[in-house]
């Protein structure tokens, strides 16, 4: 494998800024808007607001989308994110962040790599 192999756009940190870390168990959701409207479902929020950005947000499910680092405020996604994806993270009003959006990227933790499927179980590496 190449060092420029490495599988992109998984690892975005949430800003400490306001939040309350570590994240408690389950109080965070995470909502996508992957700027493909053929896709939304009867679940999707259609042109729905969060923190002033308007998009159709799917509600992602922890584990089966992401996995949440509590302590450190970082996701792992399960499948990597498009450049095209809004991505916000919510506490609840007024805790929430625009971690990724077309224009902005800054939250994409690109010193962490997934090197690909070698049967780890998330978070269960230690050293
Ligand atoms: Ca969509």
């Amino acid at each position: 494998m190449k060092d420029v192999d490495y599988i992109k756009n998984i690892y975005f940190r949430i800003d400490t800024t306001g939040f309350i870390f570590p994240i408690q168990r389950g109080s965070e959701n995470i909502y996508i808007d992957d700027g493909n409207p053929a896709n939304n479902t009867a679940n999707t929020y259609v042109n729905y607001s969060i923190t002033g950005v308007v998009g159709d947000f799917d509600l992602l499910h922890p584990l089966l989308d992401y996995v949440m680092d509590d302590e450190r405020g970082v996701i792992q996604f399960l499948v990597p994110i498009s450049d095209v994806t809004t991505i916000v993270v919510s506490q609840g009003m007024p805790l929430e962040q625009v971690i990724k959006s077309p224009n902005r990227n800054s939250h994409n933790l690109v010193n962490r790599y997934l090197v690909g499927g070698m049967e780890i179980i998330p978070h269960s590496f230690k050293w």
